[in-house]
């Protein structure tokens, strides 16, 4: 367990009082993200800027890191990794967690009607938003959101607590507040107020006209690199920090934030501590999802079937490397928007992140939930193209990638332990399918993803069937090196 007078002297810790701050901020999702990204932020605004901006955390599934975090008094560790260079700090702006399972959920709708809390921020992973991924539309038939039609005084998902609280503030009198989503979506506050409002629509028309003119859903572009924590990483913080830490984070150096200056019982500095506040976030959020993510998940389908554990595994395989830099310059960069940043350095620097062996970031978990990520990352690249006229065999590669990767067995004849919402689903199509054309027709036909245009177009088709023989004749690594070797004459 962590206390502060078991740690080595190099380690930073919070030198501030933290009996001044105040629970403004509520956070749902207390996942290694937001303790090595939001949480450090504010953590940064107490220690240099006498911010009183503290947190509430809750957690709507698993209660163990809550239990320890309170057990430790909201204290936990945050290594910085680059290489060799290792830099721990501890982080103090948490005063609470909450394991919001059925018998908590009062305490958790409580913690949410506090006078003071002005932002509910949010990282659930896209699973999470019980969305419809291709469109961003709540799904009323998601098991969770049927529970919480019928029980919405004792919700289990986030459109059901998110929607329980505002209805009890509003009942109270209580000023609303900005629900913040700092999860990788495209218009992530578009999408958090749809389903929001779409469960609202369902429950209580003037409830979901009160949310529409009353509550803010300001969208953000969050980018730093957090692997999932595990022995190794947590016996290298301990010998580090000088006792264990069960809510350690490892993470890289690189920090961004970009958010939609768009709150409406105010907001923490969070400029003072690097954050861009800008007016419209889809550009940022774009290039991030589209070249940093998109490139992520073309290494994990592409990179995990070529038999590399790690990113920076992958890195050291010259046509992987060079087939994601080419994924990012020539398939994704020129479906961008966004002006004033120059999208080759921004490639280059990204394959340099990728290099991190400290970070031990594993293809497999990044290829976790590929129904939900495939939209945003690929298809709507896809989609740019097909209306151009212009190549995009890269793209078409990695969607044959994911689809050898979902057929569960990989290039050593091992199971892959396929993990997905729709896992079922995909295991249903597969079962019905000999690999080949038809199984690329049948994970097709998945409209929660897909939609309905992509599987009818032929072009769009013909290369994702193409890409896919290539996988099943070659296997992955030879059938980048042909193409990258292809590419070069
Ligand atoms: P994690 O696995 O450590 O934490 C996930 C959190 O989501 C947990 O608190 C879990 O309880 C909650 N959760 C999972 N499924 C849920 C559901 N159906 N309903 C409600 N809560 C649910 O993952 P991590 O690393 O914190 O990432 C979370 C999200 O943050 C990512 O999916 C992504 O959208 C975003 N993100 C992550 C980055 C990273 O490098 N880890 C960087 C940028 C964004
Ligand atoms: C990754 C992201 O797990 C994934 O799907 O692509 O979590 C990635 O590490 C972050 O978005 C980096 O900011």
């Amino acid at each position: 367990m962590l206390t502060l007078s078991a740690l080595k002297n190099s380690v930073i810790t919070p030198d501030y009082d933290r009996n001044r701050l105040r629970t403004r901020m509520v956070h749902i999702g207390f996942g290694a993200f937001h303790r090595a990204h939001q949480a450090l932020c504010a953590d940064t605004l107490a220690r240099n800027h006498g911010s009183d901006w503290g947190y509430c955390e809750i957690n709507l599934h698993r209660g163990e890191l809550i239990h320890a975090l309170n057990a430790q008094h909201g204290l936990y560790s945050v290594a910085e990794m680059a290489g060799d260079c290792l830099s721990l700090r501890v982080v103090g702006v948490i005063k609470q967690g909450i394991h919001a399972a059925a018998a908590e959920i009062t305490t958790a709708l409580e913690a949410l009607c506090q006078p003071e809390v002005a932002i509910v921020s949010i990282t659930v992973t896209e699973k999470g938003y019980c969305h419809y991924p291709a469109s961003g539309q709540l799904n009323p038939d998601h098991p969770d959101i049927i529970h919480d039609l019928a029980n919405p005084h004792s919700p289990r998902s986030l459109p059901g607590i998110l929607l329980a609280a505002i209805g009890l503030r509003r009942q109270r009198g209580l000023a609303p507040f900005s629900i913040m989503s700092c999860d990788n979506m495209p218009e992530n506050g578009r999408v958090t107020r749809q389903v929001v409002c779409g469960l609202a629509r369902l429950q209580d028309q003037a409830l979901a006209e009160w949310i529409s003119s009353k509550v803010a859903f300001p969208s953000t572009m969050v980018d730093r690199i957090v692997p999932a924590m595990n022995a190794e990483s947590h016996q290298m913080v301990r010998q580090h920090l000088g006792c264990d830490d069960p809510v350690a984070v490892v993470c890289e150096p690189f920090f961004q934030w970009v958010i939609e200056d768009n709150f409406v019982s105010g907001r923490p500095c969070w400029e003072k501590a690097g954050a861009q506040l800008v007016a419209d976030v889809l550009p940022y959020e774009e290039m991030k999802l589209r070249m940093l993510n998109g490139s992520h998940s073309f290494l994990a389908y592409l990179g995990y079937l070529a038999g590399y554990e790690h990113i920076s595994d992958c890195m050291t395989d010259a046509s992987l490397r060079q087939a994601t830099r080419e994924l990012m310059l020539a398939e994704q960069a020129p479906t961008l928007k966004i002006k004033g940043v120059d999208l080759t350095a921004y490639a280059d620097a990204l394959l340099a992140r990728y290099q991190n062996h400290a970070l031990r970031h594993r293809t497999e978990q990044i290829a976790t939930d590929g129904t939900q990520k495939l939209p945003q990352r690929w298809l709507e690249s896809i989609r740019w193209h097909l209306r151009q006229g212009s190549d995009f065999t890269l793209l078409a590669l990695g969607v044959a990638g994911w689809m050898r990767y979902a057929g569960g067995i990989n290039e050593q004849g091992e199971k892959i332990a396929l993990r997905d919402p729709l896992a079922a689903e995909l295991a249903q199509r597969v079962a019905s399918t000999a690999q080949g054309p038809a199984r690329v027709t049948a994970l097709l036909g998945l409209q929660a993803v897909f939609a309905e245009d992509l599987p009818r177009n032929p072009l769009f088709v013909a290369r994702v069937t193409d890409c896919y023989q290539q996988l099943l004749t070659l296997g992955a690594r030879q059938t980048v090196q042909r193409l990258i070797q292809h590419r070069q004459r």
